[in-house]
Order: structure tokens, then sequence, then C-alpha cells
């Protein structure tokens, strides 16, 4: 019996739930740390989470692509900085293969219920009952959860509509009428593309958004030469835009040179791009650049300033039958109306019911909004890790690093669990709190809390991201404090 503990214990039955870039580098951590009892399950039938969801035109990412890779798994040849949504997604797939993931993965599953019952998790999926784990991993993603808003008349438009994360490719656009309502990064994308093929696009604005003009160059052979030729190359280049990250990033939490520099940047950028003083009055928002996400454009302005290309800011008034109509009145007529209206950046796992110790629930532990002890873990909810989880840094990052890190801090407690002699390990209150507390403190002097309404924003008004430096989440991230754990 010890004997056939002490296996068990060596080889826990782990449970990941996703098969984005977060799930992925999980399964790959798991396997080269010789973890044997690992499931892997998605509710898709394929991987790569944002990157198979949202396939809108003009869709990339707004990290470079160098950065935008596993430090595990870089890939030699780019054909952009930054990289098209579909060569990211297709990274993903080749990788997922290439480090045995993707045996791993039970597609088109779905978890429904995580209930901690005698020492271990008992999840529910839509094709079976009651599987029995030691510890779950969530790696569900932030933005998951599309959000059409609730416009008055919304269902009476007779034309097509959709969010732009589900994009029907079956609609055709070409010399359509086509609405896109939003601003945020998504939108900035798609203005474009849009503005090339269709007869008229409007932009419907509520919040006017600084820009910030990072030029997506296509890489040349002479860029892909270099990278294939010379490994060392791409490694530099990756590691100076690390350290650019890294130190530009510290503009969102310390009000010093960075933030100056880049605040800078975005208003000559509007100044420089948009000539007409009426358009740049419309978009000249009313709060500090880095406020809001940043958003990372070197076309937007341009395709605004086309013929065929309107910015709208009255609000909507409603939905109507033929297209949407203002506060001011105006009635603009669509064949299409794209709905980019962002993500419920609260959801994280759920829509799945977690019970933890004594009946605790999801629901009501976050109640005020979503918490976690250092981004990855929460009291109640024993053997239970996130990836991605509530304060992770999400600002202009990449999410992969945040994912390496979190991971590497995962296969700690794994370690630990493998060494211990406890069924199940769970952050203890108290240290939970005070770093809650320390958060909340923090994030006074960021520019997050500097008055604007955005994404980041918890129903407890505390930004959801991180509110210290990335070198700061690393660390926290490297050495696990086990003495802030209660141990069962
Ligand atoms: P975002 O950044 O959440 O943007 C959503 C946009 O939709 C934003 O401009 C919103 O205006 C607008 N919106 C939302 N609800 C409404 C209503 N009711 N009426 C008018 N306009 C509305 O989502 P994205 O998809 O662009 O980007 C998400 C992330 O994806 C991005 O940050 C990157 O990480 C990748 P608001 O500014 O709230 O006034």
């Amino acid at each position: 019996m010890e004997k056939k503990n002490q296996a068990m214990r060596q080889q826990p039955r782990i449970l990941v739930i996703g098969a984005g870039m977060s799930g992925i580098l999980m399964g790959i951590r798991l396997i080269k740390s010789g973890y044997q009892n690992v499931r892997i399950v998605e509710k898709a039938s394929s991987v790569g989470g944002t990157w198979r969801d949202n396939t809108y035109p003009g869709l990339h990412c707004d990290v470079p692509s160098l950065s935008y890779c596993y430090s595990f798994a870089p890939r030699k040849s780019w054909d952009k900085r930054m990289s098209q949504g579909k060569d990211i997604r297709a990274y993903f797939e080749q990788i997922s293969e290439e480090y045995g993931v993707k045996e791993l993965i039970e597609f088109d599953t779905e978890v429904t219920l995580a209930q901690f019952r005698d020492g271990q998790w008992h999840v529910d999926t839509n094709k079976q009952q009651d599987q029995v784990f030691d510890f779950i991993i969530t790696a569900c993603g932030v933005l998951h959860h599309p959000v059409i808003p609730d416009f008055k008349g919304k269902d009476s438009f007779k034309g097509e509509s959709f969010h732009t994360a589900r994009w029907d490719h079956s609609v055709d656009l070409k010399n359509k009428r086509v609405g896109v309502i939003g601003t945020g990064s998504t939108a900035a994308q798609v203005i474009k593309p849009l503005s090339e093929i269709c007869s008229k696009v409007v932009n419907f604005q509520r919040t006017p958004q600084w820009i910030f003009p990072f030029p997506n160059r296509e890489y040349g052979e002479f860029d892909k030469f270099l990278a294939r030729r010379f490994p060392l190359y791409n490694k530099l280049v990756r590691r100076i835009y690390d350290e650019a990250f890294d130190h530009g990033g510290l503009g969102v939490t310390e009000d010093g040179w960075q933030r100056a520099l880049i605040q800078n940047v975005v208003k000559l950028n509007l100044r420089f791009s948009v000539k007409d003083k009426e358009l740049r009055k419309k978009l000249t928002p009313d709060f500090e650049p880095l406020c809001k996400r940043m958003v990372i454009s070197d076309n937007y302005y341009q395709a605004l300033q086309r013929e065929n290309v309107y910015l709208e800011d009255s609000p909507i008034e409603q939905i109507e039958e033929n297209g949407i109509r203002c506060k001011n009145g105006k009635l603009h007529e669509f064949d299409v109306i794209v709905f980019a209206t962002g993500f419920d950046t609260q959801a994280y796992m759920r829509p799945i019911n977690v019970e933890g110790l004594n009946g605790a629930t999801l629901d009501q532990a976050w109640a005020k909004g979503p918490t976690a002890y250092r981004t990855v873990a929460m009291p109640d909810f024993p053997n239970l890790f996130m990836i991605q989880g509530p304060n992770a840094p999400v600002g202009n990052f990449s999410l992969i690093s945040t994912a390496e890190s979190q991971s590497k801090y995962i296969l700690k407690c794994l370690e630990h669990y493998k060494k211990g002699e406890f069924i199940y390990m769970v952050p203890n209150r108290q240290a939970t709190e005070k770093f809650n507390a320390d958060l909340v403190e923090a994030m006074k002097g960021t520019v997050w809390m500097s008055g604007c309404q955005s994404w980041y924003i918890s129903d407890a008004g505390v930004p959801l991201s991180w509110p210290w430096g990335p070198r700061e989440f690393r660390q926290s991230m490297r050495n696990p404090d086990f003495s802030e754990y209660e141990y069962a």
C-alpha cells in the first residue's frame, strides 16, 4: 500500500483544461518533466485557442514574432515583424505535434463541473462523468468569451452580423457597406483590409484610442536568410525585443521616462498622421495614453482617411433593420455589421462550475471580481492552478512569457507534492489577502488608475493586471513560497 501511494505520488493524475498557447506549453513541460498521467481536454476540435477562434481579416499579433513564440522553440522564419494570425496558429499546431502534446489532447471535450471531494478533483465533461484527478491546471485563456452588447433592436437587422472572434467567412464583403462597432485593437486591425474591399466602412467609436505606430514590416529574403542561417541572430533580436518590452512595460506601472516617451510618441503619431483637424479632434482621447490597453497599428489612421471610410462618434441609439441609428438621428445603412466589441475578460475558466473545499464555489470566491494568490492559485481550491489567472500581466506584453513563468511555478508545486506527505496544498487566506492588499496599493501608482474605462478593470474597480514590473513577476514565479500554503 505504502509503495502504491509512493508510485501514485510520483505520477499524480493531472488534468489540463484548454489546448491554446498556455495548455500546449503546460503539456510540453509536464511531458518533459516525466509526468505520465496527464490529460488535456479542449472543447474545440483543434488547438490554438485565441489563434483558432480569431480569423478576421488583418489579424496579427501585436508582439513581435520573435518574442511571440516559446523560448525553447524559436521559429526560424516569420513573414512579418508581427505575425499574422494564421501563421501563429500553424506554429502552435506544429509545436503541439512536434512535442507529443497533441496525442494527449481530447478534443470536443468540455469540462462542465469540477468538485473537490475526498482529497481529489471529480470532473464531469460533456462526454464522461466523475473522472478523478489529483491536480487541475486551467489554461482557458483571457480573451475567450466574445461580448456583443445588448444594443436596442439588435435582432431586427436584416443583413448579416457577427463578432470579430466568430468571423463568418461565408459572407462576401466585396463592395458591401459594412459597419464596424468598436475601436480597440481588433477594430484597428480590421478596418484597413475592409476598406480595401468594401464600398463603405463606418467605424463606430464610443471612445477614441491612443495608437502606437509600430511598423509591421515584411521580412524580406535577406532577413529570412539571416534568421535561418544564424540562430544567434534570432536570439539577439529576440533579446532586444524582450528588453524593450521589459523596460517599455514599466511605462504602465511607473511614472518615469518610459511613460513619458510612449505618451509623446502616440501624441505625435496622432498629430502627424491625421491631417484633418476635425477628424483629429474626434480621434483625441481624453485620458492618458496607456490607461487603456495601447492599440498598436501603423495603418488604422491611414485607413480612416480613405474616401470610403467614415468615423462615427455619435453614440449608437439602436440597430434597425437597415442599419445603425445614432443619437444624432443619422441612420447608417449596411449590408453587414461587425461587432469588434471585445470580450468578457473576467470569466477565466467559467462557465465551468468549480467547487472547492466545503462547497466553496468560484462564483462566491469571485463575487466582487476575480482575485487569486499570486495569479496562479486560490484559497479553498486545493491542487488547482491557473495559467493567465487574475492579475497575470496582460499589458502590452507577450502572454507567452507570462505562461512560461507560471508553468514553471506549477511544476515546482508538483515537485513539492511529489516530495511531500500531503494530499493537497492550498494557498492560505492570510497570504492571499496580503498579496491582494499589496496589489491594490501598488495599483494606485499605475497608469490604469488614471481615469478611463477599460477591460483591465474588474467589477471591484481594480485592474486585472500585474502592478509591478515584469522582472518582479518572473521573480515571484521563480521562487514559490511554500510557507504560504496549507497542507492536508
Ligand atoms: P476591446 O479592446 O475590449 O475593444 C472593444 C471595443 O468595443 C471598444 O472600442 C469599446 O468601446 C467598444 N464597445 C464595447 N461595447 C460597446 C458598446 N456598447 N457601444 C459601443 N462600443 C462598444 O476588444 P478588442 O477585441 O478590440 O481587443 C481585445 C484584445 O485583443 C486586445 O487588447 C488585444 O489584447 C487583443 P470603449 O473603449 O469601451 O468605449
